[in-house]
């Protein structure tokens, strides 16, 4: 069996892990055979599979049926110094084993990262069956097999470090549901439903992106093995979230083309631009939620014990100051009817800082979105919604905000709720312009074509050979 896990962890030379593996292992294919993507299991789709970290590259690209796909186990090279660089511990070395006293923690970090993997592919399961293209179709089978590698990742650390608790830990994510009632994914972003691809769009551009700075925060971590496997995963999220944004830039393209030529996109079954604004509400204020609290003690703990650190931590010239103990966090909230600053010990704002840095990042993909709509010459402009607009966690969650930030009087929100998130009416119709298209080159109606082929593949190339 060994053979088939592609690994750079020396998997051959630990019996003990290769038992605990290899009682996983068929409870996780019974998993992926029940709620993975839905139909295409026979069929052979043109997948990267990632195969090290070596210099021929880290991944190769060939045709392979999904259940046969190969989910292999990696850390990436180590880390220049040797030596942990924030919180408490700076100049300890780094740990190839859990610390006791952080048993708890990092079972937790690597649980609830853990979690999400399995989740995302439970959410998209159905979403095959309305590909707008098959360059599409292969995309979204791309990001559901390399979730579940991630998922595989953490199980490796929970088996490998965290004994019998770890092996309970890792067969319970298979036993939790995206949206159960009784069993549901751990954090809340991963139990809403995604019913159609501008739902998949926005999901892997706000969602995977926070994804995207979870995962860079921790490859900061004390805990090496910790570190390198999620350094490892960053190299193939970036497909992730590019699928994301080439898919909304590629609606609001096609969108825009006809809103120029003065056609209303509805006739013709494309995707009104108010209607993309709403899902990118939606998607991004519920990634929003995804970074936890504003002041967190979890995330002062955290960083202090060298746990997580901030984006990019160890960058030259980043941060000055790597204990962030003097310094504080400002926040404006809305109270008793007036503005009050609200000031945060830096170490409980970490999230707030890290929440800072992925809008940025989510600020400028609006903006080239809105290039697109600029080259259609559509004069209609998308935003992205103020980090205060429908929060369920943290500072901003007991009042409501419009999406500009600016607070709503009681009973506001109810009244205004589908001017800014859509509407079930909304979903009704998105779900009407899903229809699939399979024929290798060309695609469905709302959406504008892709300009450029997988792996210097043509466009009409057959990126799934059905059986
Ligand atoms: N939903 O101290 P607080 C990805 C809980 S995505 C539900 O404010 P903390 C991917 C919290 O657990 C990246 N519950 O926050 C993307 C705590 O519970 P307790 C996933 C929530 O702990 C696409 C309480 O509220 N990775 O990889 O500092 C496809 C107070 O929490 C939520 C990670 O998340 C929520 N949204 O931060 C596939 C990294 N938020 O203590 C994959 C690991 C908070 O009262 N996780 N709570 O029981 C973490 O670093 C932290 O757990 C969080 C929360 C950032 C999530």
């Amino acid at each position: 069996m060994f053979d088939s896990i592609p690994n750079n962890v020396n998997l051959e030379s630990n019996p003990k892990l290769q038992r605990a593996l290899l009682t996983w292992q068929p409870d996780f294919l019974a998993w992926w055979n029940e709620v993975g993507p839905e139909g295409f299991q026979e069929d052979r789709i043109f997948l990267r599979t990632a195969i090290g970290v070596g210099q021929g590259g880290w991944a190769n690209y060939d045709y392979v049926k999904m259940p046969d796909y190969r989910w292999g186990i990696f850390l990436a090279n180590p880390r220049k110094g040797d030596t942990v660089y924030f919180g408490d511990r700076i100049g300890e070395k780094l740990w190839d084993a859990v610390p006791g006293e952080f048993r708890k923690e990092l079972r937790r970090l690597i649980v609830t990262q853990g979690d999400t993997e399995p989740a995302s592919v439970e959410q998209q399961r159905l979403l095959g069956q309305t590909a707008p293209s098959l360059q599409d179709l292969r995309a979204l089978l791309q990001v559901n097999v390399e979730e579940a590698r991630h998922l595989w990742a953490m199980v490796y650390l929970l088996h490998s470090h965290f004994g019998a608790d770890g092996r309970d830990e890792a067969e319970q994510m298979l036993e939790r549901r995206s949206g159960h009632p009784d069993r549901p994914r751990i954090l809340e972003a991963f139990n809403m439903p995604i019913r159609d691809w501008l739902a998949f769009f926005c999901f892997t551009t706000f969602t995977d992106r926070d994804g995207k700075f979870q995962l860079a925060s921790l490859a900061e971590s004390a805990f090496d093995p910790l570190a390198r496997s999620t350094q490892f995963m960053l190299m193939e999220e970036a497909f992730h979230m590019a699928t994301g944004e080439g898919g909304v830039a590629r609606t609001v393209r096609r969108s825009g083309e006809l809103m120029h030529a003065g056609t209303d996109p509805r006739s013709v079954g494309a995707l009104p631009l108010e209607i993309v604004q709403k899902y990118i509400n939606e998607w991004s204020s519920a990634s929003y939620d995804l970074f936890g609290g504003e002041d967190s003690t979890n995330a002062a703990n955290y960083f202090a014990g060298g746990l997580k650190g901030r984006f990019n931590e160890n960058d030259p010239g980043k941060y000055a100051d790597h204990k962030a103990l003097e310094e504080s966090y400002e926040a404006k909230v809305f109270q008793d009817g007036q503005w009050v600053a609200k000031r945060i010990p830096l170490r409980r704002a970490m999230n707030a800082v890290l929440l800072d840095s992925y809008r940025d990042e989510c600020a400028r993909i609006v903006e080239r979105w809105n290039g697109v709509l600029e080259e259609t010459g559509a004069s209609e402009r998308l935003t992205l919604p103020s980090l205060r607009f429908n929060r369920k966690v943290g500072l901003y969650s007991g009042q409501s905000y419009d999406p500009q930030g600016q607070p709503l009087a009681a009973g506001t929100w109810q009244a205004r709720r589908d001017e800014w998130l859509p509407s079930q009416a909304d979903r009704d119709y998105v779900q009407s312009c899903m229809v699939p298209v399979v024929m290798p080159g060309k695609v469905a109606n709302w959406i504008a074509p892709h300009v450029k082929g997988i792996a210097g593949k043509p466009l009409d190339f057959q990126y799934v050979q059905f059986h």
